[in-house]
């Protein structure tokens, strides 16, 4: 198995962008269960690919709205986290950079979309078992209030290879 140094360099251009947006309030986080598509099955933040000329945080926002119908006010960008896939061919497009927003304020009520099932969850009670397996290792930090730069490699079945975390 390549290692994520040798693999990212060997690619030709930068990581595209997407987003995660995880809504936070006493003690408990907004997470939603994916319904279709990349990452089906899996409890995550709300988020998806920038438009062509889009700012990320615009996409952010949009996505957010998009998939659980509320509109973040106030966000902070917590963490950029580069995903690598070296054994999915490279025209799948599944290498992605994304960059993870707390959001502490927002405009209306969380509700289900054909993309997304949102529900709150108490951070002790954060269902790591059924979300992508680097979650465990980068959201408890991003909740403690530190802000995270880190790299993840994954195999079959989004098995996690190897990783590596920076936090500030
Ligand atoms: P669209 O364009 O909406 O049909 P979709 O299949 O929803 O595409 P995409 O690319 O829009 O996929 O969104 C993928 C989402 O998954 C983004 O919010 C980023 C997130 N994501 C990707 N890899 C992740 C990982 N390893 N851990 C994680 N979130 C990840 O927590």
């Amino acid at each position: 198995m390549v290692s994520i140094a040798e693999y990212e360099n060997s690619l030709s251009k930068p990581l595209r962008k997407a987003t995660l947006c995880i809504l936070v309030k006493k003690g408990h986080v907004l997470l939603a269960m994916k319904k279709r598509g990349f990452g089906v099955g899996k409890w995550n933040g709300c988020g998806g690919k920038p438009k062509d000329g889009e700012s990320v945080e615009s996409a952010a926002i949009r996505e957010t709205q998009e998939e659980i119908g509320v509109t973040p006010t106030s966000m902070k960008l917590a963490a950029k986290l580069d995903f690598f896939f070296p054994d999915v061919p490279i025209e799948k497009d599944w290498n992605q950079q994304v960059w993870v927003y707390l959001v502490d304020k927002w405009a209306g009520e969380p509700s289900e979309s054909e993309e997304m099932k949102p529900d709150w969850f108490k951070i002790e009670d954060i269902p790591f078992d059924k979300m992508w397996p680097d979650d465990k290792h980068w959201l408890p930090k991003v909740l403690s209030g530190k802000y995270v730069d880190g790299k993840f490699s994954f195999g079959k079945d989004d098995k996690m290879i190897e990783f590596s975390l920076n936090e500030k």
